[in-house]
């Protein structure tokens, strides 16, 4: 039997680089992202995306990362310069922003392969033994110590996340892979549209979360290749991984959250639906992911620290607010918020109803306005007696958009269009 090494813990966050993928596009969140970044994009009332793969590392201890930056950028590399930009480069930490800049082409980062391709020389120049590829837009969390020590124990060149699905929810958005008795990866497809079932769940699928680790001299071996091919688009999941897994040795790493027995809670929010339903997934009395934990904080940048208001000792109508999310800066006069998460610095007027939504932050609600079922974009100015929600023909009309399930997506620029319209 081949000797097998056994990895050290706290030798292994050390030895590992992180690369952190928040260069994508995100074009499922259509206006949300129009002008910035999924990773990002504002979350649960007090973080933002990437936060989530942000803490998970420096709570399990991985502080040398990069994040590979590329569409509309400005925001995400202001909140990283901000909030995360407290590594000691003495102790060997550092969060290095890799910005697509043409170093190895004269073209842009053309997939997530040809991201890390580009920043071979800065790969070698950390010689870690192995590299943790994450996605930066995914709402979970995880102790990457976990996979690392799979990864050395197997022996495997690569391991890849993954995370039982229902079929039904993986078709045609997730990488599906298909393991042996000892998760060993024989076949990965990405995003097929009719994958098979497991053969012990079915109905279900070993989707991929598109987290990965690999030795790094395989990793550098296998970029340098892929760059060579013609036809490649250069990604992990539709070109790297379905070639690695067919020649060496690939192991698979079934996710599990720390801290808890709790089904595990991994979610991509790359759909308006998504988004929505991770958001409300906070307010529920018991969440899947609790934001409150101290043993696995999720850390931000804390902008805003005076407390919300809530006005109402002169008003003739009172307010009632419940299960709901109210951040720091908010003024609240007389209203009803239900099941709703309202962001940093905004305001909402007398006598308004909002339900099940989400207001990004700097929202400005008028005074009779009823919200429901929504996601309100930042800086949103919403005039007095507007109904959203209440009836989709009249939504469509004023140019707002509603998701598959029936959300509807408000950002200033529609509102803007409703006043030259009106
Ligand atoms: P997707 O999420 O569809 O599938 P992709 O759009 O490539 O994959 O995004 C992955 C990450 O890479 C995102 O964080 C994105 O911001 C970033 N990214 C995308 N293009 C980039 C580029 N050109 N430069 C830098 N960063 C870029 C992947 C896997 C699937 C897996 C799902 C899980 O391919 O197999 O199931 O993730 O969500
Ligand atoms: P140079 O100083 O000539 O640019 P280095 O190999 O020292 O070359 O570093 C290249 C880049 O990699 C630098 O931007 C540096 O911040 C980063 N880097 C490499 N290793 C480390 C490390 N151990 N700690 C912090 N940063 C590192």
């Amino acid at each position: 039997m081949a000797h097998l090494e056994q990895p050290n813990i706290n030798q292994l966050a050390n030895d590992t680089l992180v690369i952190i993928l928040a260069g994508g596009q995100g074009s499922r969140l259509h206006e949300l992202t129009y002008s910035r970044a999924k990773p990002v994009l504002e979350f649960g009332g007090g973080c933002r995306i990437i936060d989530f793969p942000l803490s998970n590392c420096v709570n399990s201890g991985f502080k040398k990362i990069g994040v590979v930056t590329q569409y509309k950028a400005q925001g995400l590399i202001r909140h990283l310069v901000n909030g995360w930009a407290k590594f000691n480069q003495n102790f060997g930490e550092f969060l290095e922003l890799l910005p697509a800049s043409q170093q190895h082409s004269e073209k842009w980062y053309q997939g997530t392969a040809d991201s890390l391709f580009q920043n071979i020389e800065f790969i070698k120049s950390v010689m870690p033994k192995y590299v943790l590829i994450l996605s930066g837009d995914h709402i979970y969390k995880m102790n990457y110590q976990d996979i690392l020590e799979k990864h050395v124990k197997s022996g495997a060149q690569m391991t890849v996340s993954c995370i039982e699905t229902p079929l039904k929810k993986a078709a045609g958005q997730f990488g599906v892979m298909n393991v042996d008795d000892g998760d060993l990866v024989l076949s990965f497809e990405e995003k097929p549209i009719a994958p098979s079932g497991l053969p012990d769940k079915s109905g279900h699928v070993l989707a991929s979360m598109g987290n990965y680790v690999f030795n790094t001299d395989f990793l550098i071996e296998q970029l340098q290749k892929d760059a060579l091919e013609h036809y490649s688009s250069h990604d992990f999941g539709k070109d790297i991984i379905p070639k690695v897994v067919a020649k060496q040795k690939v192991q698979a790493f079934r996710f599990c959250t720390p801290n808890d027995n709790k089904v595990p809670y991994w979610r991509d929010v790359g759909t308006l639906d998504a988004y929505w339903e991770a958001n409300m997934a906070l307010l529920s009395s018991q969440p899947s992911i609790d934001l409150c934990d101290t043993k696995w904080p999720i850390w931000s940048t804390t902008g805003c620290l005076q407390p919300a208001r809530f006005l109402g000792s002169n008003a003739t109508s009172t307010g009632r607010v419940c299960d709901s999310l109210i951040s720091a800066g908010c003024i609240i006069h007389p209203s009803e918020i239900l099941k709703s998460l309202v962001f940093e610095h905004s305001t909402v007027g007398n006598n308004a109803h909002i339900s099940h939504s989400v207001l990004l932050p700097k929202v400005k609600v008028g005074n009779n306005v009823s919200i429901k079922n929504a996601i309100i974009d930042s800086n949103c100015v919403i005039p007095d007696n507007l109904e959203i929600g209440e009836n989709r023909k009249e939504d469509l009309r004023r140019g707002f958009r509603i998701s598959s399930n029936g959300i509807v997506l408000v950002t200033q620029k529609m509102l803007q269009n409703l006043t030259i319209k009106q």
